[in-house]
């Protein structure tokens, strides 16, 4: 279902003009109200009202996570803090957390987006929405939990741990759809499978899953297993938190909801604008947030955008499954080593799960990689001789179709401890 066709479905010229008329009133806002960007317009010499067309943007600089972090927490704000009436924050596992906030009208466009996710993803208001996102200052499950009350669902706020009671609710109060991170969706249906419960006793049908990379092998992984159709959305904290863009019916590729955000591709590199089609890092400008508008926002997700023609109906460009971020690639040794790799490999090997960390160090000067892999409950009380079977076969297929030498160590089921209900799926030893 299309939960606003006015403006999931609008031709391509008025998408643009309304994007044009939204951008030069933001830049507008943010030279006005926010020192951070008049200094840095200034200091390039451009002004707002050099935006004639949306190709102009490209003259304007980026924002990274790195400069937010120097406005910590309120710096980058357009408004004062008495206008605002929610605040969220990232979970700052890699340094200072980034603060958002959200005046009422940001919150009612959040809902609004939230809403066209669930509907995209086939939630309607005689569905029953089970949300397994931390509440707290994480975005994932205040954001998900507006969207799903404006259609009119029933919502159980379950945030996220406790399996066996998040199993409990879902048989007694009928849960019909799930939204959680994948990797949470994978760990309740090896929960079930230990306690012997059949997921088609279930009235689980839906899984709209995000917040993390997750492969189509997993995709596939997590229907089977659940006997559940998922689809895949995404979102980021700063720029607003999920309702940024999510699958429809044909999941091929997440509609970006472009009437709140212009998408650009850049080269991370060259840091220079690749053409639609073309893969690079994600780029996203906020054209209606007034509490914490983005410019040139870099994500470093990996993705490219497709301007096709959807058989849904939305007009509203594609952006690819995000199947990694630009900082979570580990160059080993000059081989470039992506998380979703690792991912399909693990999926091919039985006895384990695909709930792995990559850890990256350097030993007298030479790059050493080390996977930690949970395996199955049933392959942990097995014999040695068995583990190291397994260890060696991720091994060679780390060789083999990554190009990569690394040392297998498998650890006990649930022992990779989650960050916001995230895996953790990087670390890079190297890096301090
Ligand atoms: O994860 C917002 C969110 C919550 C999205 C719930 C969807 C559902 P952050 O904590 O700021 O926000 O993390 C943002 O997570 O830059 C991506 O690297 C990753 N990410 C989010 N959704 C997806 C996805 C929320 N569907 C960061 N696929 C982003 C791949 C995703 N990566």
């Amino acid at each position: 279902m299309i939960w606003d066709r006015r403006n999931e479905c609008r031709a391509r010229e008025e998408v643009e003009q309304l994007q044009l008329e939204r951008l030069q009133s933001t830049l507008n806002r943010v030279y006005r109200n926010v020192s951070f960007y008049k200094k840095r317009f200034d200091r390039l010499g451009i002004t707002p009202d050099e935006i004639q067309s949306l190709g102009d943007l490209a003259q304007f600089p980026l924002t990274a996570k790195e400069d937010l972090r120097e406005s910590y927490p309120y710096g980058m704000f357009a408004l004062p803090l008495r206008e605002v009436v929610r605040i969220h924050s990232s979970s700052g596992v890699t340094g200072k957390p980034t603060v958002t906030g959200y005046t009422r009208n940001d919150l009612q466009h959040w809902s609004q987006l939230t809403a066209r996710v669930l509907s995209a993803g086939g939630v309607t208001k005689d569905d029953v929405v089970q949300i397994a996102f931390k509440y707290g200052l994480f975005t994932g499950a205040f954001g998900l939990h507006h969207g799903a009350e404006l259609i009119g669902a029933s919502v159980l706020p379950m945030s996220t741990g406790n399996t066996r009671k998040q199993v409990m609710i879902m048989q007694d109060y009928k849960t019909t759809a799930l939204m959680s991170t994948p990797s949470y969706a994978l760990l309740l249906a090896r929960f079930m499978e230990k306690e012997g419960i059949d997921p088609k006793s279930l009235s689980l049908k839906l899984g709209l899953f995000g917040a993390e990379p997750w492969s189509e092998s997993m995709r596939k992984e997590i229907e089977d297993r659940l006997f559940i159709s998922a689809t895949d959305n995404y979102g980021v904290s700063e720029v607003m938190g999920p309702g940024v863009s999510a699958e429809c019916e044909h999941k091929n590729g997440l509609h970006l909801y472009e009437d709140h955000f212009i998408p650009e591709i850049i080269d991370p590199q060259t840091l220079k604008v690749l053409p639609p089609g073309a893969e690079g890092e994600l780029v996203l400008t906020t054209l209606t947030k007034e509490a914490f508008p983005l410019v040139r926002y870099r994500t470093r997700d990996i993705t490219s955008l497709d301007y096709a023609p959807c058989p849904c109906g939305r007009t509203l460009v594609r952006m690819k499954k995000v199947l990694g971020r630009s900082d979570d690639i580990i160059i080993i040794k000059g081989v470039n080593v992506f998380p979703s790799q690792v991912e399909s490999i693990l999926l091919e090997v039985e006895g384990v799960e695909p709930r792995y960390q990559m850890i990256a160090d350097r030993v007298e000067g030479a790059d050493t990689l080390e996977l930690k892999v949970e395996v199955n409950e049933r392959v942990f009380s097995d014999e040695i001789k068995n583990l190291q079977n397994i260890s060696t076969q991720i091994e060679m297929k780390l060789r083999e179709s990554v190009g990569v030498s690394g040392k297998v160590k498998l650890v006990a089921p649930e022992s990779l401890q989650p960050v916001d209900g995230r895996a953790v799926k990087v670390i890079d030893r190297r890096k301090k």
